[in-house]
């Protein structure tokens, strides 16, 4: 029996498949957008705009990927009737329009005909806003000015008004193309829309998505749409019935239904096989590294993790989204990670023949940021190429007492900042004894190594690290199959990377405050944007 989880990233659709009984991974495969559908001619998976602000993806796009994944799982010998369970993410807060008709069509697929052909003309929207548009300033602040008397934004739904979140989103849009929105009869999640196509009928959005629209309320043993939030949105586009739009939502992994007979019919998917609420991407890549603290070492970092006490951060330093059932989890992230360590490999690591070095020679970059004993005397430095979001500075890098000229002592001193960084500002997250680390980073042993000295954690990074989040996905439709706790389901399917353990060095625990502190007020006197 095989359990399938589904990718749709900004970029590129990933499938993994496990083995449930043998608990094993069998199979794991991507396809991107660009390459694959150039007739959408978008960029990095994004429409072209003229306004660098303006961020949207294609629903046909999306559409036409669904038919593509399973192909492709088809043309990759994969046996489709083994599949018992799907479950899907999403990138957050990508939202997808459609009109009444959606209901009864995805209903009633024609398996001899492809999906985008009968789903066209259920979009009302043609294009679909995804997390990076920064377009909605106004539509932010009317809705962060509206609630204040009301008891915050923030403390009703978790999170500020973000620009990127579906809140201001669909406020902009419904307001400027207002014959649209009365056309729209469900705004969907990315997450809940591909879902709603594999169970055949409208699917609920879970609380890891659904908390990430500033239209939601805090209530995590009641998944729900706040009211307060609604009727400022109904108020201003002089309607009164997005709450009817949004659907129901429901907890993480909530079960919708079985597989849409098109599917069966089509790609031979067994027709028990069950199709679980989709989710973010967040909260999939949390539960794909075992549930407990993720870090993510991208372009970006990011560092998320179970939130036992919700807390919501006024400054919009972290995010809070739900989680499996009871529990809620926080994201942070910091812009800048990764890109520091591609420009000081340019800056400072230039081959003798003056070529670059391949990113990939963490070896020899982990050579050059010396030894991993601490000291309490480390030079540090706020290294921000772009303006930071967490915490909230201005660009800039800015060396504590020393030269920009030696090359090792500026690659430790990132090294060590970052990983001072995401320990300070994860003071909110609960305390583990075990961090799974992915993302390109994680082949950088010196971070690693930092990263179990500040956390007191043993790190580690797992088997498909670049698959976590379609992985979490097939690991809770593993759970519900097998009828497990998320623990053993975490423990039978989450495959360590034995090579990659770093356990906290005893000697560098004494030196880890002192260090915290110092770098602690170094950030406090840097400009904010
Ligand atoms: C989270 C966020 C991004 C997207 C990326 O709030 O905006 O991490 O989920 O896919």
């Amino acid at each position: 029996m095989y359990s399938l989880g589904m990718e749709f990233s900004t970029q590129s659709v990933k499938l993994i498949v496990l083995d449930v009984n043998k608990a094993k991974t069998i199979y794991s495969g991507a396809f991107d957008y660009d390459n694959t559908f150039p007739e959408f001619q978008t960029k990095g998976g994004v429409l072209d705009s003229e306004n660098t602000d303006i961020r949207h993806t294609s629903p046909h796009m999306l559409i036409k990927a669904l038919d593509v994944a399973f192909e492709k799982l088809k043309h990759d010998n994969l046996d489709l009737s083994k599949i018992r369970g799907i479950k899907t993410d999403g990138m957050q807060h990508c939202t997808v329009y459609v009109n009444n008709s959606f209901k009864t069509v995805v209903k009633a697929l024609n398996p001899d005909a492809t999906l985008l052909h009968q789903l066209q003309k259920t979009i009302s929207r043609e294009t679909a806003p995804i997390w990076e548009d920064r377009s909605t300033v106004k539509e932010a602040k009317y809705l962060t000015t509206s609630l204040k008397n009301e008891g915050g934004i923030e403390n009703i739904t978790g999170n500020r008004a973000e620009l990127r979140f579906p809140g201001a989103q669909i406020l902009k849009w419904a307001t400027h193309s207002h014959e649209e929105y009365k056309e729209t009869s469900y705004i969907f999640l990315l997450s809940a829309f591909i879902t709603s196509i594999l169970a055949g009928k409208i699917a609920p959005v879970d609380t890891g998505d659904g908390w990430g629209t500033n239209l939601n309320t805090l209530d995590i043993n009641n998944p729900g749409w706040s009211k307060k939030v609604l009727s400022v949105m109904d108020e201003s586009l002089k309607e009164s019935s997005l709450g009817n739009r949004l659907g129901k939502m429901a907890h993480y992994d909530a079960m919708v239904g079985k597989i849409n007979p098109y599917f069966t019919e089509k790609y031979n998917i067994h027709p028990d096989a069950i199709v679980l609420a989709g989710t973010g991407d967040n909260p999939a890549t949390l539960l794909g590294c075992g549930g407990q603290i993720a870090v993510s070492l991208g372009s970006s970092y990011t560092v998320n993790g179970v939130m036992e006490k919700i807390s919501p951060s006024l400054s919009g330093e972290y995010n809070i989204f739900g989680y499996t059932r009871e529990k809620a989890m926080a994201l942070s992230v910091f812009t800048n990670g990764g890109k520091l360590h591609d420009h000081f490999l340019r800056k400072y690591l230039k081959k003798p023949d003056g070529e670059t070095i391949q990113k990939e020679d963490w070896a020899r970059y982990g050579k050059a940021a010396g030894p991993s004993l601490l000291s309490g005397d480390e030079n540090l430095m706020l290294p921000y190429l772009m303006d930071e979001s967490v915490p909230l500075k201005k660009r800039g890098i800015i060396r504590a007492d020393f030269s920009q000229d030696d090359p090792e002592a500026n690659i430790r001193a990132l090294n060590i900042s970052q990983a001072l960084s995401l320990k300070l500002h994860s003071h909110h997250l609960d305390y583990v004894n075990k961090i799974c680390v992915v993302g390109g980073g994680a082949s950088n042993t010196f971070m690693m190594q930092l990263i179990s000295d500040f956390f007191n954690a043993t790190t580690y990074t797992i088997k498909n690290a670049g698959y976590a989040a379609p992985f979490g996905c097939a690991i809770s439709c593993a759970k519900v199959l097998l009828n497990i706790s998320y623990e053993d389901a975490a423990d039978r399917f989450v495959e360590t990377d034995d090579t990659s353990l770093h356990k906290p060095i005893k000697e560098n625990l004494p030196k880890v405050d002192i260090l915290l502190d110092r770098y602690a007020a170094l950030e406090t006197n840097a400009p904010a944007p």
